[in-house]
């Protein structure tokens, strides 16, 4: 766990209720995630991807002033563009992903803001495109069942003018779904923060999700 104090953030329009907020949050990923508060980093996953079962919560406290649009980058490992991990061993899979987080107002203990449907998120990297890649003795990235979707992340996603319209919903999981999941009994989850990710928690690997919340 580690703490990072973001700088004040500046809104070109101020709202009548622009009073800053404190606000601790609470990131779990399966296997790393970035946010960004209103377009300025906020906290980078410390687990870097490539440890192996890089499960961890994060904690950060940070101040803004509302409106507050999260983003969050979030990654499952793959080893290379087939989606697979643990390539040519026993144990070669695609992998599965999941996201789970919670904002809550650090004086009042209120929740704010929970990883949940009203969350749009962007699937930008998925793969395999077919799952008997898995099983292939050869898997090759970009060949046949180990083809990939790749699509490029947008610039200004991260920031409150994007408009984020025409991305999908997240697709809940339930916590069964995601597993396993170190760390993630390390945090009091609200009963409303969800576990998030792409439709396929095991072949979408690259997602962007975002909220605005006023
Ligand atoms: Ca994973
Ligand atoms: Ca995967």
């Amino acid at each position: 766990m580690r703490t990072i104090i973001a700088a004040p953030l500046i809104l070109t329009v101020a709202p009548v209720f622009a009073e800053p907020l404190t606000i601790t949050a609470d990131i779990w990923a399966d296997n790393w995630f970035e946010m960004s508060v209103n377009g300025t980093k906020v906290l980078e996953d410390s687990v870097p991807i490539t440890t192996e079962r890089s499960f961890n919560a994060e904690t950060v406290t940070f101040t803004v002033e509302p409106p507050m649009t999260i983003a969050i980058k979030a990654m499952d490992f793959k080893e290379n563009d087939s989606g697979l991990e643990y390539i040519g061993t026993g144990r070669q899979q695609m992998g599965d992903g999941g996201l789970i987080a919670q904002f809550m107002d650090a004086v009042t203990g209120e929740t704010i803001a929970v990883t949940d449907d009203t969350m749009r998120c962007l699937v930008v990297h998925h793969a395999p495109i077919d799952r008997a890649c898995e099983r292939s003795g050869n898997p090759v990235a970009g060949q046949g069942a180990c083809g990939f979707e790749m699509t490029a992340e947008p610039e200004d996603w991260t920031l409150p003018a994007f408009d984020p319209s025409d991305w999908p919903q997240a697709t809940l999981h339930s916590a069964r779904a995601v597993d396993p999941k170190d760390g993630y009994d390390t945090i009091s989850w609200s009963p409303q923060a969800q576990f998030i990710w792409g439709p396929d928690l095991e072949r979408d690997n690259t997602i962007l999700c975002r909220v605005t919340i006023e």
